[in-house]
């Protein structure tokens, strides 16, 4: 074979497996291999981020025999960097005939051919895969550290963070496992959503601070045990300024990516009241210092503390919540949360579109309940990055328990409601892994 041909191979390379090197061994018989390597934007809108940062498997990859050089591969499909490197030959194995990613091959078919270069399939090693790997990595679970930065990673590489509540171990595996498969992109849940309205209505209490935090994160500990997504946790107030530092450490500590403190004082009421209940904001200095407390005592770079402006939900304008923003940023905030209870959504548009136009990166947080008609599409194009759908675990349950505690009462046997309203005895008894031994 001669010499200095370029051979082109796309990898993720997460884990690395004999059935990778098996393939740039290969590939090393053409020619000079060039690794593109997916970067995390790439991955992102197709699967779960890696465990390794793009550096770190750089690292790994341009270390191995038979490497010539690793670029970046910063879309799903190879067709733009077959177009930039024109290689001789591209190798791939050959998994990629069935399934979802078989457009990437006719893609790529097209492409090489245009170019006059050769597509090289290799039979799949069997038995091992990066997919297989990834899932007995996922048993592991993860640390707080990688927990906590994953969320700075999915706000860069994705376009938006979907983002749904958990209040309980159960709901947590819910949001870890979760996926469908859509067109040729595997759609799931980015992290969770710790909310004080769930976390108090699932004890049967207000949402007025009442359940304390010690309480929660106790709770939430059920969550963190059996997950590995990033959590955002509504810090409600914060409380006061001076007890402000010992939630941001507690919640680091845990490896919490985020916590959302809002701008009011005085007894906490639900926002979703708006001028219904008493809503009284802090003043723009007092929500800045609150913010700077917070900043100086967390301990990493990773954890974010996000300001969730409430002017819009105490009926003051648009121009109010800029101000409000603009002040919380220079503070040091990392993020803002713009809330609202209008239906249409327009203030929510008007704010972030006026927000962007002087601050192009700091992270938007929406949480449509009201405005729920918008989609993730129409929040991107806004300049939202985090969409966090707030309640709705819980609000699809309580339904369904109650209509199956009246069918109980009403036929005096539980037959129907067994039937009608629940899963099937043997589905609950292996729901849980690890319930039989
Ligand atoms: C929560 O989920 O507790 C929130 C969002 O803070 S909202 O209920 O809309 O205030
Ligand atoms: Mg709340």
């Amino acid at each position: 074979m001669s010499k200095n041909k370029i051979v082109y191979l796309g990898m993720i390379a997460d884990i690395m497996h004999p059935g990778l090197i098996n393939i740039i061994a290969e590939g090393a018989k053409y020619g000079d291999v060039i690794i593109g390597l997916f970067t995390d934007r790439a991955i992102a809108t197709h699967k779960r981020l890696p465990y390794l940062s793009y550096d770190q498997r750089k690292n790994v990859v341009e270390n191995i025999r038979g490497v010539s050089r690793v670029v970046p591969q910063d879309e799903w499909s190879y067709v733009p960097n077959l177009k930039k490197y024109k290689p001789d030959y591209i190798i791939h194995g050959d998994d990629w005939k069935e399934g979802p990613n078989k457009y990437l091959r006719e893609e790529v078919f097209q492409v090489m051919k245009a170019l006059g270069g050769e597509v090289i399939e290799i039979p799949y090693t069997k038995g091992i895969s990066s997919t297989s790997l990834a899932e007995e990595f996922a048993k592991m679970g993860t640390t707080p550290q990688a927990r906590m930065k994953t969320l700075r990673r999915l706000i860069t590489a994705k376009p938006i963070v979907r983002i749904l509540e958990s209040h309980s171990g159960l709901t947590g595996l819910i949001i870890e496992n979760t996926s469908i498969q859509k067109g040729n992109k595997t759609l799931e849940f980015d992290g969770m959503w710790a909310s004080s309205l769930t976390d108090s209505t699932s004890k049967g209490k207000p949402d007025i601070e009442a359940v304390d935090l010690t309480t929660r994160l106790h709770d939430l500990n059920d969550t963190l045990e059996v997950t590995t997504k990033p959590v955002i946790f509504d810090g409600d107030t914060g409380g006061k300024p001076e007890h402000f530092p010992f939630m941001v450490r507690t919640l680091e500590r845990l490896g919490i990516s985020a916590v959302i403190i809002e701008d009011k004082v005085g007894l906490k009421q639900n926002s979703l009241f708006g001028t219904e209940a008493k809503q009284t904001q802090d003043t723009i200095e007092g929500f800045c210092d609150k913010i700077r407390i917070g900043k100086a005592a967390q301990v990493t770079q990773d954890f974010m503390i996000i300001a969730r402006v409430e002017s819009l939900i105490a009926g003051k304008s648009v121009e109010d919540a800029l101000e409000r923003a603009s002040a919380y940023v220079a503070a040091g905030a990392d993020g803002i949360m713009i809330h609202s209870r209008n239906k249409d959504g327009e203030d929510i548009k008007e704010f972030c579109l006026r927000f962007r136009e002087k601050d192009t990166h700091t992270p938007i947080v929406v949480v449509p309940t009201t405005f729920n008609h918008i989609t993730e599409d129409e929040f991107a194009e806004w300049g939202v990055n985090i969409v966090i759908y707030a309640n709705h675990l819980l609000r699809s349950a309580y339904p369904a328990m109650v209509h199956c505690a009246e069918s109980i009462l009403e036929h005096g046997r539980c037959k129907e409601a067994s039937e009608e309203y629940c899963m099937p005895i043997k589905e609950i008894l292996t729901l849980i892994p690890g319930t039989k031994q």
